[in-house]
């Protein structure tokens, strides 16, 4: 099928598919409209079967209560709370998964599996307290294996990575009471604490939920970064491609789909091993063409520079271009309507995991001590499938280059050099005013807003006003695809930042990997902090975060990590709480009594960058730099005292 010209390929594919009967996110968000007010808003409850239960919005009074007598406060704050305990049991599972994979490639009983930057293993294992001086990697590596899975359910004792945080900061959460202790606890504490008739008070659901949503920033999701780093190795800049135009007619389509690097770092393997190449090419396919979607897109981008073909909004369309051959899906924010894609089309759907199973897909169970075996038996699957392809495939569309690969460690060795790797130049840099502040642009792609304006447009007016952006997740995928991620982007940055970027050459928004990886975003505020001049916490920072198209549990609980690591940070789309007052009240106001930062919410994309942008200027101001400073070439005395 030919597309008509000016289309990126998408619009072509979603009508291909709707004369085929087949709808898409698009069609079915539309079919739910009008959403039920109650909700949106956060105003019902079915926690027990005395309800469900929900409270008029328009009730000036706020007299009304569920039948238990539970307000829109608490109701709301149940809800919320719940969702950050879902959003930590997902990073959770993926860490866990990651951590017990870890421990058997260091017993070597994971063959495939291995030690790729012992730097870091080194580095985490300090930071866990496990000795280093005169041990070997694989000695180390047993003990790191064994430490973090215990982090999940140790019985006593908080988060060991808490203490990469500004000491500031560690005090707060020491004071305030809410320093994690085991991940699984947290979750399990939200969970009755927001059972009927247990926590009544909104406040106090809260304060578990910023401790457990402290469980995952700095508990299980830096853990999962971390050792992912370790086994597969820490990423650097590279470059890519994304967009469906990486799927190739000529060669045999596989798409990995979900977020676990595990068996997408096994499939980059097998799609390389000769035997199935040479099958593939028995099959009259020119090769074996792996691409990915989500956040396993950004895990093998960030460290293998396979392409990306979309975001969680792209999944269904990559089936519709009628190429994909295999499409293996792991686990989180896989839809089940691409079962019914698929079947459209010759697509072999395959799930692995065995916690996250679909109708009509084929269950190929991924075994970690044998990670090789499965990996080739899905690129096997997808190979043998070429032939059945049909004559319905949608020609060339669109892709567009991009870098990615950025890390709180590459980030300070760009800046500072290989030899003196260091923050300073940000900080510098930051102080005299040629780059305003920092942004983190991340969480989800939502069919309640347009990508174009909710995520491109803000990025945009972002590097304009001088703001370095960092994202993650399907966030960075839809900056890469308007051409934000390569060098070239900074011509459409403020004059500061452009000067920044044309000096190391880098572009003004950095790909910093998938959802768990905003553990990075954590780490670089840290050491920003830690390099001085900047004040003595996050919370200082003229800094902040934006989800413009959040739709999931594990975004909410991401960005109360981000508040209660003393990041204000803004959603865009809305947020499922604002029909109980004084609790939205809390979140975005009272919270910043406790945490130095709090939730902003801004369902209008137009107006989400001079949110970010006057809480810049207000932190620059209270930090005494909001005056830009003269440019002045420091003599030797002045160098000296810079401090590195
Ligand atoms: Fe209704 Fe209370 Fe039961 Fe919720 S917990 S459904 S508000 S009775
Ligand atoms: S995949 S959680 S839609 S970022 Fe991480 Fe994308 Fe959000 Fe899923």
């Amino acid at each position: 099928m030919k597309r008509a010209s000016g289309d990126s390929g998408r619009g072509t594919i979603a009508r291909s598919l709707a004369d085929m009967g087949i709808t898409t996110v698009h069609e079915r968000h539309l079919e739910q409209e009008p959403r039920c007010g109650f909700g949106t808003l956060g105003l019902c409850c079915r926690h027990c079967y005395m309800g469900p239960c929900r409270i008029d919005p328009f009730d000036d009074e706020g007299k009304q209560t569920g039948v238990c007598g539970a307000t829109a406060d608490t109701i709301a704050a149940r809800s919320f709370l719940r969702a950050i305990a879902a959003g930590c049991s997902a990073h959770a599972e993926h860490s866990r998964d990651v951590a017990e994979t870890f421990l058997l490639a260091a017993r070597g009983e994971a063959p495939g599996y291995g030690i790729r930057d012992e730097e870091k293993l080194y580095a985490l294992a300090r930071d866990m307290g496990i000795a280093t001086q005169g041990r070997g990697a694989t000695d180390v590596a047993l003990e790191v294996g064994r430490a973090a899975l215990s982090e999940f359910g140790k019985p006593e004792g908080v988060q060991v990575l808490l203490s990469r945080a500004p000491e500031k900061r560690q005090e707060l959460w020491s004071r305030i009471g809410v320093q994690p202790r085991a991940v699984d606890r947290e979750v399990v504490e939200a969970m009755h604490r927001s059972h009927v008739g247990v926590d009544q008070d909104y406040r106090n659901l809260m304060r578990q939920g910023i401790r457990c949503s402290l469980a995952d920033g700095w508990g299980c999701s830096m853990l999962a970064t971390e050792l992912q780093d370790i086994l597969f190795g820490t990423p650097v800049p590279l470059q890519s491609e994304v967009g469906l135009g990486v799927l190739d007619p000529r060669q045999v389509n596989l798409l990995v789909h979900g977020h676990d690097p595990l068996l997408a770092e096994m499939l980059v393997d097998a799609a390389e091993d000769p035997e199935l190449l040479e099958l593939a090419r028995r099959q009259g396919a020119g090769g074996i063409n792996l691409a990915g979607i989500c956040c396993t897109a950004n895990e093998m981008l960030m460290r293998r520079g396979i392409p990306v073909a979309g975001s969680f909004m792209h999944q269904e369309l990559a089936i519709g271009t009628g190429i994909v051959d295999g499409m293996v899906v792991d686990f989180q924010c896989v839809m089940q309507a691409l079962a019914t894609v698929a079947a459209g089309f010759h697509t072999k759907l395959m799930t692995t995991s065995d916690q996250a199973r679909m109708e009509g897909a084929l269950h190929i169970p991924f075994e970690h001590r044998d990670a090789a075996v499965s990996a080739r038996r899905i690129v096997q699957s997808a190979v043998e499938n070429f032939r059945n392809r049909r004559a319905n495939a949608v020609e060339s569309p669109d892709r567009t280059p991009l870098v990615a690969g950025f890390t709180h460690e590459s980030i300070r060795f760009m800046l500072g050099g290989t030899l003196r790797s260091s923050y300073a130049p940000l900080n510098q840099n930051i102080i005299n005013g040629r780059i305003l502040g920092v942004a983190g642009v991340v969480g989800c792609s939502n069919p309640k807003v347009s990508q174009e304006n909710a995520t491109a447009d803000l990025v945009r007016e972002l590097i304009r006003n001088n703001v370095l952006v960092l994202q993650t997740g399907c966030a960075a995928l839809a900056g890469a695809e308007r051409r934000l991620m390569i060098p070239e982007a900074a011509e459409e940055a403020g004059d500061g930042l452009r000067e920044v970027c044309a000096a190391v050459g880098m572009p003004p928004v950095l790909h910093c990997g998938s959802c768990v990886d905003n553990s990075r975003l954590l780490m670089a505020a840290s050491g920003v902090v830690r390099q001085g001049g900047l004040g003595e916490d996050i919370s200082d920072l003229p800094l902040a975060g934006v989800a413009p198209g959040w739709m999931s549990e594990k975004a909410i609980a991401i960005g109360q990590y981000f508040v209660s690591s003393g990041v204000y940070t803004v959603f865009g789309v809305g947020l499922p709480v604002q029909g109980a007052t004084a609790f939205t009240e809390y979140l975005t106001s009272g919270i910043a009594e406790q945490l130095g930062a709090s939730w902003g919410i801004e369902p209008d994309p137009a107006k989400l960058a001079g949110r970010i942008i006057e809480h810049i200027n207000a932190r620059r101001k209270a930090l005494g730099i909001d005056l830009r400073r003269e440019r002045k070439l420091f003599d030797m005395k002045e160098r000296r005292q810079i401090h590195v």
